[in-house]
């Protein structure tokens, strides 16, 4: 059984959350599978040429230049070694080798926030823009559907109408909500969360903070000071996780190398995959950052945002050929 095949073995059952990956990804389908389909219709046997063209696709998803070339080193080895000449089957073989030493490591890794102790704290970061606010919101929803008790924290006090905009989220989701003062003190609002939260038996905080990557020194002391209220009033900063806008594709691998010498990052939630064809990136990130993706945004709505899971992204990326 080849690799496509065997993906779409594991998923005869679709549930909800393969079906927002298999919609979600539909452009990166197009750009990435279809167009690797295409190719091994336009020619009858594999050359140089169809090598080229492989490796144009693989880059314009953004899988990365050092990966991609890595990858075709190994690919055209691959076909000689095994004197494969199929179109077809180098297709198959590229999956194989794209994914399948993942899937077995992926099984390993911690995904979904682990709610062990009360409250688990997560701050979350990233640059203007790449969707902060709403994926807040939406992880929000998610724990509230289970059953959680969720407080937000808008210590976002830089950029105008922040507060208003989770304040918004909250009431629609019920959640409840600590904000300050335009341009005040990030840390101090989340002093003041916190001290919300001693009267209150909450299972998770979350910190939504501003996006100023421009000024770094000031991002940096802003994040530290907002770490040093979390343990100084005894809770534990569990998880710090950086949001990266996928349709920014490289660019946002390079936000990540910035914010990681800023702080430990604990995980990337990757927003707006829906919006891109470069599917590509998640294999960029996994190269070259060494941070697992925790949770994937696949639209705009509260519910389309799911636990990042490379098997169901593989079948999206596959699905409907
Ligand atoms: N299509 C799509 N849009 C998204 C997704 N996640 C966020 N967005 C949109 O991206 C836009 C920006 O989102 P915000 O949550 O305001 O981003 P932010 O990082 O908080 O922005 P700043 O606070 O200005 O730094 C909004 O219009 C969101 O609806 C996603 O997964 N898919
Ligand atoms: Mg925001």
């Amino acid at each position: 059984m080849g690799f496509f095949d065997k993906i779409k073995e594991i998923f005869k059952k679709k549930d909800k959350s393969v079906e927002t990956y298999d919609s979600g990804l539909k452009e990166s389908r197009d750009a990435f599978t279809n167009r690797l389909k295409k190719l091994s219709k336009k020619y009858s046997k594999i050359n140089e040429e169809y090598f080229e063209e492989i490796e144009e696709i693989l880059i314009s998803a953004d899988c990365g230049v050092t990966f991609t070339m890595n990858i075709m080193e190994e690919l055209v080895d691959k076909a000689k070694r095994e004197k494969i000449t199929e179109p077809d089957e180098i297709n198959d073989s590229l999956f194989s080798l794209l994914f399948s030493s993942y899937l077995k490591e992926e099984e390993e890794l911690k995904k979904d926030i682990v709610f062990d102790h009360k409250p688990v704290v997560i701050l979350v970061c990233g640059v203007n823009g790449v969707g902060k606010t709403t994926t807040i919101a939406k992880l929000a929803h998610r724990y509230i559907l289970e059953g959680k008790k969720v407080l937000l924290i808008a210590a976002d006090t830089f950029r105008a109408g922040a507060k208003e905009q989770l304040t918004y989220w909250s009431e629609k989701i019920n959640a409840d909500i600590v904000s300050g003062k335009e341009n005040g003190d990030p840390a101090s609002v989340v002093f003041d969360g916190l001290q919300k939260s001693k009267t209150r038996d909450y299972d998770l905080i979350i910190i939504d903070t501003a996006g100023r990557l421009q000024n770094k020194v000031n991002l940096m002391n802003e994040l530290k000071k907002i770490g040093k209220v979390v343990e100084k009033e005894g809770y534990q900063l569990d998880e710090s996780l950086l949001i990266i806008d996928a349709t920014t594709g490289q660019n946002g691998v390079l936000q990540a190398k910035a914010f990681k010498e800023i702080l430990p990052l604990s995980g990337i939630i990757l927003t707006k995959m829906d919006g891109t064809s470069k599917g590509g990136i998640i294999l960029a990130i996994k190269n070259e950052l060494n941070l697992p993706v925790r949770f994937i945004g696949l639209g705009e709505k509260m519910d389309d945002l799911e636990v990042f899971d490379l098997a169901k992204y593989i079948h999206g990326l596959i699905e409907n050929e």
